[in-house]
């Protein structure tokens, strides 16, 4: 049995995925209210504050207060938040007609079925920025702002995310090998999950061995992160899922379960999993939070 598995650590573990909630929600709410109400603030706001999971942000307060302490958390809700309006505007961008063009996200209309598609696309231009602008005003010395923000750039733009999402809108009715699978996942989705953490590692302090270990951690949980996404794409129904079901195999798009099979795709993500853990015992100390919401992320059903 891991740590993890044990009572007390699935109980920090929801108490983390509630608190990060609050926090963030607090933050982005607070950003987005100081403007003349209008529809663009509120699609953000619909996009923004929506039922997520708040996976991004947990893993900054998780990273940060495993190495500084529960003392750190305030210091965390800036790179939190920009972290997610990150991942909001990417979703609504997702949905778009001129992407994956659908019209159910987390269980409620996309953005731009909600509100129009200029008003989602400037909503999700919009996020972007605010992400940015949140680093910028947050309570940090120069260079802590710019090394997040680089953090944040990097992960986002042409050499992350985008770039995973241009390679997956040109793979559809394609076949991938396994390299080319894993490369576009890392850009498309692990990016940012490992922006996520670094950043935590960043704002604590952390030293270059525990950047290490932390690194190789987000990148095994970010990937797996998108393992069990394809998984659960074709094994849980849309009302759990909050999105349609069966939503990748009827676009044509290679999954793992798709270049793996469904036993090949749960094994992968155990792997990946075991690699994380692995990671973990290199740290040392208590690291319990953080083997929590891996076990979380393998075994998430939505
Ligand atoms: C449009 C620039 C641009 C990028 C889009 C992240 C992304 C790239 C697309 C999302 C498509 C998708 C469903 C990817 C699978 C993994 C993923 C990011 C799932 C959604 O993240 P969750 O489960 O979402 O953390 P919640 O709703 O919980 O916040």
């Amino acid at each position: 049995m891991t740590a993890a598995t044990q009572p007390s650590a699935t109980s920090e573990l929801q108490e983390l995925l509630s608190s990060s909630s609050t926090r963030v929600e607090a933050t982005i709410d607070a950003a987005l209210s100081n403007s003349t109400a209008n529809t663009l603030i509120a699609a953000m706001r619909y996009a923004a504050l929506g039922p997520g999971k708040r996976l991004r942000p947990a893993l900054v307060y998780a990273v940060a207060s495993t190495f500084a302490g529960p003392e750190i958390l305030d210091n965390c809700d800036s790179a939190a938040a920009a972290l997610e309006c990150i991942h909001a505007y990417s979703l609504i961008h997702d949905d778009l007609p001129a992407m994956d063009n659908d019209d159910l996200r987390r269980g409620r209309a996309t953005c731009h079925i909600q509100f129009d598609e200029a008003s989602a696309i400037l909503a999700g231009d919009a996020l972007q920025t605010q992400a940015f602008e949140l680093l910028l005003n947050a309570p940090h010395s120069d260079q802590l702002k710019l090394q997040l923000l680089s953090e944040l750039a990097n992960a986002s733009g042409v050499r992350g995310m985008v770039a995973g999402q241009a390679m997956d809108l040109a793979a559809v009715g394609k076949v991938l090998d396994l390299a080319q699978l894993q490369q576009m996942h890392q850009l498309k989705t692990g990016a940012l999950i490992s922006a996520a953490a670094r950043m935590g590692a960043l704002i604590s302090d952390a030293n270059s061995h525990q950047r290490m270990a932390i690194n190789e951690y987000a990148k095994a949980i970010g990937l797996a992160f998108q393992v069990q996404d394809d998984i659960l794409d074709v094994t849980t129904d849309t009302d759990t899922l909050g999105k349609a079901q069966g939503a990748d195999a009827a676009r044509k798009k290679p999954t793992y379960i798709s270049l793996l099979g469904f036993d090949g795709a749960h094994s992968k993500a155990q792997k990946l999993h075991d690699g994380a853990s692995a990671a973990l015992s290199r740290l040392g100390g208590d690291t319990r939070l953080l083997q929590a919401l891996a076990d979380y992320i393998i075994r998430r059903n939505y």
